[in-house]
């Protein structure tokens, strides 16, 4: 028992961790394991009342995969690789202000981000998230299998642009334009998440430019009817922050939208984003499967396993009924 209670907060996806402090330095690798197996399974997952420092939050972050770089937005003085998200009362426009799921327009997008609330509005600036795996389930089995093996181009090129949304000016930030060509990457149009083997629609209205081989048009009309499908409201939670909350959602799976309802106010946020592990290479060159990365103990990954087999084999029996949480 890690002393973790983990409450579900809608039917789709999302649930709330409590009993953990995470500015702790938490080299209990059963805590970790705990977070991790939370949020393969529930996609996104909050905490509330942390008090955590840029370095701290690095820390947490760094203990679920090495941390990005975000190649257009300035980090932190010193610290690169927080993100700080503000918008002042005198901007108009937010960041990530539309469905998306964070860097998919790199050739190995974040699998993870973590989101820390420094300062937030009166009220407004809720952050939306829907699952794509709950969206892929609801599709036919004819269009799964259609699905199944496509490939779409993803690209930073139309949202980083000058005209983008991500890329506008903003007071509290410093985004820089993607300039000229900036890069393509395909990307299985159906992901089947590493850990929990459950597929999900990845797609984003932000950065996927095309189907794969398919003419614009036909892209356009089979993209927009997944696009307009992905966002049903059923598929869906809602999280209204406060001062120190945090959400922790998996970039594979779960689509997110900062709302932009709360004019003339401040909203200040600051991320940590998680890659995937990075690729152990072999003497010779080539990639050797199952690499862990550097800041992830082996101990970590089999903690995950052993948490999910002391879960299923428990007196809890992983169901979690109404007004009921988990110890974990
Ligand atoms: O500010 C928010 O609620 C989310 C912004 C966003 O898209 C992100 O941090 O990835
Ligand atoms: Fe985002």
């Amino acid at each position: 028992m890690t002393g973790l209670l983990v409450r579900r907060v809608a039917g789709a996806l999302g649930a709330e961790i409590t009993g953990v402090d995470l500015a702790k330095d938490l080299a209990d690798h059963a805590v970790i394991a705990a977070i991790r197996s939370a949020l393969v399974e529930h996609q996104v997952v909050f905490f509330r009342d942390q008090q955590l420092t840029a370095a701290e939050q690095v820390r947490f972050g760094a203990r679920f995969g090495p941390l990005n770089v975000h190649p257009y937005v300035s980090g932190m003085p010193g610290q690169p690789e927080v993100m700080e998200i503000i918008k002042e009362p005198e901007d108009r426009i937010n960041f990530g202000g539309g469905w998306h799921s964070d860097m998919s327009f790199l050739e190995k997008p974040a699998i993870g981000s973590i989101l820390y609330a420094v300062e937030v509005p009166e009220f407004g600036g809720d952050t939306l998230f829907a699952s794509q795996a709950a969206a892929y389930d609801a599709l036919s089995p004819g269009l799964k299998k259609a699905l199944e093996g496509l490939n779409a181009v993803h690209s930073a090129s139309r949202e980083y642009s000058s005209s983008g949304h991500s890329a506008q000016k903003r007071a509290g930030m410093q985004v820089a334009e993607a300039d000229g060509y900036v890069g393509e990457f395909m990307h299985p149009m159906v992901l089947t998440h590493p850990e929990s083997g459950r597929k999900a629609l990845y797609v984003n209205p932000a950065f996927t430019l095309r189907i794969e081989g398919w003419k614009t048009t036909e892209s356009k009309a089979l993209l927009d009817y997944l696009f307009n499908h992905c966002r049903y409201e059923g598929f869906t939670c809602r999280f209204t922050w406060r001062n120190g909350s945090i959400a922790f959602w998996d970039n594979r799976s779960v689509w997110h939208f900062a709302l932009n309802d709360y004019s003339g106010q401040r909203r200040h946020m600051r991320r940590v984003t998680v890659d995937p592990p990075h690729e152990a290479v072999a003497q010779d060159g080539r990639s050797v499967a199952a690499a862990v990365s550097a800041t992830e103990p082996a101990s970590d990954r089999l903690a995950v396993g052993a948490a999910r087999r002391d879960r299923a084999a428990g007196p809890n029996d992983g169901v979690s009924r109404p007004g009921e949480g988990q110890h974990v």
